[in-house]
């Protein structure tokens, strides 16, 4: 009996290891996948990162899975993300185009765009319209302070008692995109508001989540009614909303008088109206959907836990109040000119972001030719997925890789320093392109913040928890934190 069983199960996996995935020649090594299926059922669906922790170890910085019927390669440690994603910059620069996530964008926007024209242009005018509309001038700084002070009326009148931040910087980080991209902010309780932010964060958490993962890897799947259908109702709503805010600035829109991203985009149909180009309406919406997409989730989740780690190492927030009160002595408000003279709340704002890992696995990349990385070959279109996190917390990298450690980004002399291996924001030509802004943003919402209040870890609630809750931006679990206003103010 059992003999039969035995030889009945060698008889299944010899004929399953005839019809397994082979791997291209010289292809990153990784374990055995299923003809179809690949590695998924290996893979724990909810949290994967144990058994990639555990692949890593086996198989060395770069790896090979099989997503069903389709080979991706992890990319882990310094020396191969340089080489991947700054030295062979355009091989890596492309994106997976057969992915839930593209197909939930149907084909528009920066983030998901393949390498080429249509990205690059589009890339391009976001970045510059970035740049006119003051980043680097004082009206960028004067949204983010005026957006501010929503959040301090509402914390002054918490003063003393206990509140969950949950929502409060999605609203703010939330509103200052707003600002740049539609001109106009929403009161938090707007429907407008609630309804995107809603969308968003539950679509980033769908995005790698394990419903996510059965639809890129089981295509048959995809028309059946699972809850990845959500995702695409999610989409539909918010397009609705950007599709009114454009019609809504067509009636009062000037030419040649931008006040906003769509009117500049506006402007630019204008002027390419008689020329084949990628500028489009739908282009517009997907753009600006994207960037209030992008900038959102990742800023107010870097936020969240940088109150959280304050909390858990109160002398480090004495210590950064303590330079903001000198540096900002008889000034009114911070500039963002003023991180120069604060090398301590600079390097605590970095070890948040780097101990945050906001982005773990950035976005995912594909290689646009036929390439090489490490030694291995990788065919053109290849998924490759950058492991962000193994970098920001890389031993040999950082004086204290595991801990959280302002000293890991000041000098002897106390100087801020920046390490080459601080890429939360990643490398190369596909780089974050709203790093500028969420620098500006982080710098001044936790000045102002730190200037005005004290955050203290509530007595009844346990031990902080730094264990973030898993999706395309991290989080951390909701908690609740106590604010007092601070005597020097
Ligand atoms: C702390 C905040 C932020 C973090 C940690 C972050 C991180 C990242 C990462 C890791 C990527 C992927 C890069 C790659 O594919 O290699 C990315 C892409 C991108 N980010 Fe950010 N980001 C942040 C804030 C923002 C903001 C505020 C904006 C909007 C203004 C923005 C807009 C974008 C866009 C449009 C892309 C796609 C770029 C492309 O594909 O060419 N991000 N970001
Ligand atoms: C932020 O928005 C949510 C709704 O999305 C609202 O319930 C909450 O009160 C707002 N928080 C703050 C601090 O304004
Ligand atoms: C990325 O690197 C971190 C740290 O080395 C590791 O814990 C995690 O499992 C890795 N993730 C993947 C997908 O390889
Ligand atoms: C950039 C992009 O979105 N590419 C593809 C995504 O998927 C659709 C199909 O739904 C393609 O048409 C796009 O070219």
């Amino acid at each position: 009996m059992w003999a039969t069983i035995i030889l009945l199960w060698l008889c299944v996996w010899f004929i399953i290891l005839q019809f397994k995935c082979r791997r291209p020649k010289n292809f990153p090594p990784g374990p055995t996948a299923l003809p179809l299926l690949g590695n998924i059922l290996q893979m724990s669906l909810d949290n994967p990162l144990k058994d990639f922790e555990r692949l890593r170890k086996t198989y060395g910085n770069v790896y090979s899975l099989y997503l069903g019927p389709k080979p991706l390669v992890m990319i882990n440690g310094m020396k191969a993300m340089k080489e991947a994603l700054v030295t062979r910059a355009s091989d890596f620069a492309g994106r997976p185009q057969d992915l839930f996530v593209n197909h939930t964008t149907e084909g528009t926007g920066v983030i998901l765009a393949d390498y080429g024209p249509v990205w690059r242009d589009h890339r391009r005018f976001a970045l510059m319209t970035l740049r006119n509309f003051g980043l680097g001038k004082t009206s960028m700084e004067d949204r983010i302070h005026g957006e501010l002070q929503y959040t301090i009326k509402e914390l002054q009148e918490n003063n003393g008692k206990t509140l969950c931040p949950q929502h409060m910087f999605h609203n703010v980080s939330s509103n200052i995109i707003c600002q740049v991209l539609f001109g106009k902010r929403y009161n938090y309780q707007d429907k407008f508001m609630t309804e995107i932010v809603r969308c968003f964060t539950e679509n980033s958490k769908m995005a790698n989540g394990p419903w996510a993962m059965l639809y890129d890897s089981l295509p048959m799947i995809r028309s059946w009614p699972l809850p990845f259908r959500k995702a695409f109702e999610n989409v539909k709503t918010v397009q609705k909303m950007a599709t009114d805010l454009m019609e809504a600035h067509k009636k009062i829109r000037v030419p040649k008088e931008p006040q906003d991203f769509v009117d500049c985009y506006m402007d630019e149909l204008d002027k390419r109206v008689d020329q084949a180009s990628s500028f489009s309406e739908d282009q517009l919406r997907g753009n600006a959907l994207d960037l209030h997409f992008a900038g959102t989730d990742t800023t107010s989740n870097t936020l969240l836990f940088g109150i959280l780690y304050l909390m858990a190492y109160p002398h480090i927030q004495e210590r950064c109040q303590q330079e903001i009160d000198q540096v900002l002595e008889g000034c009114d408000l911070a500039t963002f000119d003023d991180r120069h003279k604060m090398p301590y709340v600079q390097a605590v704002i970095h070890e948040v972001q780097r101990n945050a890992n906001t982005v773990p696995l950035s976005v995912f990349h594909a290689t646009t030719v036929d390439t090489e990385l490490m030694g291995y070959s990788i065919p053109k279109g290849t998924m490759i997925i950058p492991n962000l996190s193994s970098v920001l917390c890389e031993e040999g990298e950082w004086k204290f890789p595991h801990d959280f450690n302002p000293e890991n980004f000041l000098n002897d002399e106390g100087e801020f320093v920046k390490p080459e291996a601080f890429m939360p924001f990643s490398a190369g030509p596909r780089m974050c392109l709203g790093e500028g802004l969420a620098r500006m943003e982080l710098f001044l919402i936790t000045v102002t913040l730190l200037r005005k209040f004290k955050f203290i870890w509530p007595e009844d609630a346990g031990e902080p928890d730094f264990t973030p809750v898993y999706g395309v931006t991290l989080s951390p679990k909701p908690y609740r934190m106590k604010v007092q206003l601070r005597a020097t103010q």
